[in-house]
């Protein structure tokens, strides 16, 4: 396959793939290992909200991903573990070593009567036996489903039991930052409620004493004492189920988003090599969590399948201090760097003595994946991280996605601060306004769609296709709908604006709040912000911002006065907060995403019946939000 290495190559290439998607992903697949070669390159149909990519196809993503390199690359380091404590020796597995692994856990599941198709939870800390976990089951054709380590007992009830999981991996416990969790205890707590659950292998991480239930519980390292480093790699047909991965929804119970073998593994290789321009031999770091597609993607498939050097890092970017991030991108020689823009604001408040005290010189790329970044994050990201040398490639992509969607090309296409920029190669955002329509030209504001599909797209919702359609296919009947608004300006460079459950309508006029936080965050003394509506007696809604300042505010109402008048120069007077609360932290999700809901509920005067506050990373911050309401 081509990788784009100029602007023009980028713009006759997008061309034929939008004149013959078929041809261009044909070419794109023929690169990989098949056992079979497809039938039919596509077949879908948006109003049924059916894709299926290389019909007939046999392969299996293992072996893309450890059996081709090895004839060249067995000693290679395939994964570079960093521990949580900084003490902790790293570890160097070889892409030899990760075959043996991956092998034997396939072995151990089928020892537990695992086939494929049967469907295996995986709720383990970020250490390389989460990689084994997650590769062994789809070595033998089982299909994972990541559960992140840090949701609670109920959570995990509720994902194994909507895709009925048969066994379930895990350890004792987990680190986190100075924190120790017992994950075996919230395991045991789960499997309370869980009857499809017929084994837990749980591997010793933290040696806390554990409770092993005879004839369900086992040990993961006597389990794998007993399994070859011989396992055939199961014939899976493209369209196999590779694994399901829960997606809250914005209302309701979360989704299990089904992703199939093929296109997934051909699109999370292609776009891997083409955004970040990998280059052999270089170490490729994304800091998300396997728990999320991010790290399936980008930590685990995407690399893996390119033969790269991955890192997993088990810690936290603020232990044992600020620097971490850097003292373990020092340390491993990191040359791509992909990031959440929650991380870069938190990091930016601290002395740049932290990152200074650190050689950053073998970075050459930086991503930044997850919400919006605002221009103030994205300017401290590429003078101090990137050393104004460094491309920052703000991606746009979804859990339903599977893989980048709009991106720059790291050293090819343009660099626009705050924009994710053009769309990748096959794929074809349509802007659609309120009513339904297209907007073709440059210089419009919509909600973000895709008109035709791509390899990684979500086949289904586990077990409710009826809600795949519902929430993905009827907004905008024949397109994908993202839930996503964006911007294409002039140059038909794409900037996404936020949720459109975000959007605000004040005075008749619409406003992506994070556009509001992006001109709030300006002002030198704010942190970070988060903006919602709430009913305003005039104005329809009204402007709610809850603000983080760097140092606690003296004066809060000449502070109040200067934000306004920096969001009215920079939207627009319309834009001013009504209200301003000054607070020290935001509910967030363990993924860095606001949950806007309960910041909505307190700003419209409920402070009862705030739902569940299980998941934020903190809970005591609402409290506070609460205390302090407007
Ligand atoms: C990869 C991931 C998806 C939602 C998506 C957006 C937001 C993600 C960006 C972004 C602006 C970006 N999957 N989002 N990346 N918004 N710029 N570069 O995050 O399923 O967890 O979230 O995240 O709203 O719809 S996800």
């Amino acid at each position: 396959m081509e990788i784009i290495q100029s602007e023009q190559a980028y713009s006759s290439i997008y061309k034929r793939s939008i004149e013959d998607p078929e041809a261009f992903w044909a070419d794109i697949a023929s690169d990989f290992q098949w056992k079979k070669k497809w039938d039919n390159v596509l077949e879908w149909d948006f109003h049924k909200a059916e894709t299926k990519w290389f019909l007939g196809g046999k392969m299996n993503i293992t072996e893309n991903c450890i059996d081709r390199h090895l004839p060249k690359r067995a000693s290679q380091t395939a994964i570079i573990w960093e521990s949580n404590d900084p003490h902790e020796a790293s570890k160097h597995i070889t892409y030899q070593e990760l075959s043996d692994h991956v092998c034997r856990v396939g072995n151990m599941l089928k020892n537990q009567g695992v086939k494929k198709g049967d469907r295996v939870c995986i709720y383990m800390p970020m250490i390389p036996e989460v990689a084994y976990a997650i590769l062994g089951c789809a070595r033998i054709g089982a299909v994972h489903s990541v559960v992140f380590a840090g949701f609670s007992a109920g959570s995990l009830v509720d994902r194994i039991n909507d895709s009925g999981c048969k066994v379930v991996l895990t350890s004792d416990g987990s680190y986190r930052g100075d924190k120790k969790i017992d994950l075996k205890v919230i395991v045991d707590d789960a499997m309370l409620k869980c009857p499809t659950v017929e084994k837990t292998i749980v591997y010793q991480r933290t040696l806390n004493p554990v409770n092993m239930k005879p004839g369900r519980d086992l040990w993961w390292h006597e389990e794998m004492a007993k399994a070859s480093t011989q396992c055939p790699a199961e014939v899976m047909d493209s369209e196999d189920l590779l694994f399901i991965l829960y997606t809250s929804g914005s209302t309701g119970k979360p989704k299990g988003m089904v992703h199939t073998c093929g296109g997934y593994m051909v699109y999370t290789n292609y776009t891997f090599r083409t955004v970040f321009q990998y280059q052999e031999g270089q170490v490729f770091w994304c800091t998300a969590d396997v728990g999320w597609v991010t790290g399936h993607s980008y930590i685990l498939y995407g690399p893996l399948s390119a033969g790269a050097t991955t890192v997993i890092f088990e810690g936290i970017p603020s232990y044992p201090d600020m620097g971490r991030f850097w003292h373990v991108a020092e340390k491993h020689r990191v040359n791509i760097f992909y990031t959440a823009p929650t991380a870069i604001r938190s990091l930016e408040k601290a002395p740049l003595s932290f990152v200074e005290n650190y050689d950053l010189q073998e970075i050459k790329i930086l991503g930044s994946v997850g919400e919006p970044i605002n221009e103030e994050a994205w300017h401290w990201y590429h003078e101090h991280i990137g050393r104004g040398q460094c491309p920052i490639v703000d991606t746009w992509w979804q859990t339903e996605t599977g893989g980048i969607m709009i991106s720059p090309i790291a050293n090819v296409t343009k660099l626009k601060p705050a924009f994710a920029t053009l769309p990748l190669p096959g794929v074809q955002p349509a802007v659609m306004d309120e009513n339904g329509n297209e907007l073709t030209e440059n210089g419009v504001e919509g909600r973000l769609t895709i008109k035709f599909p791509w390899p990684a797209i979500a086949r289904t919702i586990y077990g409710d296709h009826q809600r795949f359609k519902e929430t993905y296919f009827s907004t905008f009947p024949g397109k994908y709908f993202t839930g996503d608004g964006c911007k294409r300006d002039e140059e038909g460079f794409y900037r996404i604006t936020g949720r459109v459950d975000d959007i605000i309508i004040v005075s008749g006029h619409n406003m992506g709040t994070a556009e509001i936080e992006s001109a709030i965050d300006e002002h030198s003394a704010v942190c970070e912000s988060a903006v919602v509506g709430y009913p305003h007696d005039i104005k329809g809604q009204g402007v709610y911002a809850y603000v983080i300042c760097y140092d606690k505010p003296h004066q809060e109402e000449n502070l109040r006065k200067e934000i306004r008048d920096m969001v009215s120069k920079v939207i627009g007077p319309i834009a001013k907060p009504d209200k301003i609360q000054f607070v020290s932290g935001l509910p967030k999700t363990r993924s860095g995403k606001i949950m806007r809901r309960i910041l909505r509920k307190v700003a419209e005067g409920e402070t009862s019946n705030l739902g569940d506050t299980s998941t934020l990373t903190d809970p005591s911050v609402v409290d506070e939000i609460k205390n302090g309401a407007l």
